[in-house]
């Protein structure tokens, strides 16, 4: 390492208590639900994460401890731990207890990373009930603990460490009584950590979750980075191509790493990063990506002639099946979007859309083989485009010679014109969706009945699939449009419930109706219209009266409360009659509703296709190892 570039602890400047913090957690870590919790061992991680990208630490462990603290261990140069010249303290205390401790670690070129919020250790030290540092360096290992960001007693050696051994181990638990849960999600840490690998080649993770009877441990390590990122999710559908189209450029202050790869699939996916947050919103840096695209392709196929009559690709034609990751480095980053997830920055997108323009066509070029068939892919989807909309223009014309409101004649509307309060239950089966619609309240809740399955919108092209019966029903029902068209505010009601079969065909329909949600009208689920009605699950009788519970534990709990009684299982919404359908199910006072929400665009993504896609045997894994869940987690 070079000398110059070493810390000392006089570099440390801006301080401030961690009071401001306490009192207001959400300004620092986003929330104190889950999203904050989980973002405590980010923000520890992150630290790790910038020592490897100073190049000097190459591992990190982390564990979740039985007692549900997590402990982050990297072998980075080690925490500085000499004395403050001014505040005569280490500079570990000073780190861990006061505000904005940056010193040279805010500046550095490579200290791009940081979570949303980018406020450090300190943070989190404030917001737990004990945080302890080890750092081992120079032949000894120092530590000191904390208690909500104070000093439980001043920093020790507490041994010995190896003649080579150097780095930082952080060890906390989440203070109660700021969070509204304190168990942190196995696989949201874990999907994290892995696209922490992913964006940063070379790097190792591993994480162990010591809760549970069997403990879980996962290795994450990728050199080839994006490459690799873009194949691995990839992994449940088809490449059309092997190599995918890779470049990593420079222009000023902002570093552009892309990597994609087009599959038999007909849908896109993009995901975006800037300093390693993952912008599930997009953003301009996508927006420059997408436009280069359309045009690299195109100055390809113009320059060949390979298209008659001018004819041009849209954007939507030459990202059919895409598979995309775009992830840019950049200084001050601004994060718009309902979760600040979406890049703001207006010049990005230019910048963006003149390097990639100018790569992808280099790409093209210099790989005649790839870019044919992606040429061959983006001119059918062109093709398929123009065909549907032939039909649309036919069915519209139709539309207009007929009477009536243009609705579906299977949907039982309500009568309310206030849309705020106004539900349309999506249900499986005719004979459901008579019981429902004799239960429902016919003021706000609308029904729809779905005869039998869905089309899989991941095995058909758009035109096909916008053209099935029963998805154009439920997006007529709906208002709102698809795809460039899309009109949040046709919405017609306010929200839109899957009511489905608690069984195995139950949930596939569910899983068919969210993967049409997904592709087609992802903003639905993003603004929080979509939910999940909870059929009960078992019928107590006891005495006159029956109850109803909603899952294994709660029958335990109630058939305790009730001293016994006669439990029948129920099977499906048929076996209910409509007033029992109402109190159960539909009655807004009672009943229960999962919301479906979009936490990771790539866990979701992942999901989805899995569950629907081509490749049989990843999908029976994931069905097998999710076999004990009631139903898919989304
Ligand atoms: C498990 C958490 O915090 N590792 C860590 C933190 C630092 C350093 C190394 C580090 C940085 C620098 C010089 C430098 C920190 N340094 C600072 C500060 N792991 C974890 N590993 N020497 C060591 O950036 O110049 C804050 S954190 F402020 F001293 F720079």
């Amino acid at each position: 390492m070079d000398k110059k570039d070493d810390y000392s602890a006089k570099d440390i400047t801006v301080l401030e208590g961690l009071e401001a913090v306490r009192k207001r957690p959400g300004m620092y870590i986003g929330s104190t639900d889950k999203y904050g919790l989980h973002h405590l061992v980010y923000e520890v991680v992150d630290n790790s994460v910038d020592e490897h990208m100073a190049g000097a630490c190459s591992e990190i462990k982390i564990v979740i401890e039985k007692d549900n603290s997590v402990s982050v261990e990297d072998n980075g140069r080690g925490m500085p731990v000499d004395l403050h010249p001014v505040y005569k303290r280490p500079a570990m205390e000073i780190i861990v207890t006061k505000l904005h401790a940056g010193g040279k670690f805010d500046n550095k070129a490579y200290a791009v990373s940081g979570g949303l919020h980018g406020v450090g250790i300190s943070v989190v030290s404030a917001l737990s009930e004990e945080m302890t540092v080890e750092v081992k360096k120079d032949g000894k290992i120092y530590a000191q603990s904390y208690v909500k960001g104070k000093p439980k007693a001043d920093m020790k050696v507490i041994g010995k460490a190896e003649k080579e051994e150097h780095g930082t181990k952080v060890t906390f638990i989440p203070d109660k009584t700021i969070f509204s849960v304190v168990d942190f999600d196995y696989k949201t840490l874990a999907t994290r950590f892995r696209e922490t690998c992913f964006l940063n080649a070379g790097l190792k993770i591993s994480f162990k979750d010591l809760r549970g009877e069997t403990p879980k441990e996962e290795k994450f390590h990728y050199d080839g980075g994006l490459i690799e990122f873009v194949k691995w999710l990839n992994k449940t559908r088809t490449p059309i191509h092997q190599k995918p189209i890779y470049f990593k450029r420079e222009e000023g202050k902002v570093i552009a790493e892309v990597a994609i790869q087009y599959s038999e699939s007909y849908n896109e996916s993009i995901q975006g990063f800037v300093n390693t947050i993952n912008t599930v919103e997009g953003g301009t840096h996508v927006v420059g990506l997408k436009s280069a695209l359309t045009r690299a392709i195109n100055d390809y196929i113009t320059k060949r002639s390979l298209l008659k009559n001018g004819d041009k690709l849209m954007g939507d034609d030459v990202r059919e099946g895409i598979t995309a990751v775009i992830s840019i480095k950049m200084q001050e980053p601004q994060f718009e979007g309902q979760t600040k997830t979406k890049l703001g920055n207006g010049e990005i997108k230019g910048i963006i859309e003149s390097m990639a323009t100018s790569a992808i066509s280099d790409f093209l070029e210099e790989n005649p083989a790839v870019a044919k068939v992606i040429v061959n892919k983006a001119t059918s989807a062109l093709r398929a485009r123009e065909a549907a909309k032939k039909a649309k223009d036919l069915v519209r014309r139709k539309n207009a010679l007929s009477v009536g409101s243009g609705l579906p004649g299977k949907l039982a509307d309500c009568s309310s014109k206030k849309k705020e309060l106004t539900e349309l239950y999506v249900v499986e089966g005719d004979s459901a969706g008579g019981t429902a619609k004799g239960g429902r309240d016919r003021e706000t809740q609308a029904i729809l009945p779905l005869r039998g399955k869905i089309l899989n919108v991941e095995k058909s092209n758009p035109a096909k699939a916008l053209g099935s019966e029963q998805i154009s029903n439920l997006l007529t029902a709906m208002g709102t449009g698809v795809g460039e068209g899309f009109d949040i505010n046709k919405l017609r009601y306010n929200k839109v419930i899957i009511m489905t079969d608690a069984d195995v065909d139950g949930q596939h329909i569910k899983a068919l109706l969210l993967t049409m949600f997904y592709r087609y009208t992802p903003q639905l689920i993003e603004a929080g219209h979509i939910f999940i009605a909870v059929p009960p699950f078992y019928k107590i009788k006891k005495g006159m009266k029956d109850y109803y519970v909603y899952s294994a534990e709660e029958l335990k709990l109630k058939l305790k409360e009730l001293g016994g009684g006669e439990v029948s299982r129920f099977k499906g919404l048929g076996e209910m009659n409509d007033e029992q359908l109402w109190s159960t199910t539909m009655n807004p006072k009672t009943r229960r509703l999962k919301q479906v929400g979009i936490e990771d665009a790539v866990e979701a993504d992942e999901t989805f296709s899995l569950l629907m896609g081509d490749a049989v045997a990843p999908r029976r894994e994931f069905i097998e190892q999710n076999a004990d869940k009631a139903e898919v987690d989304l």
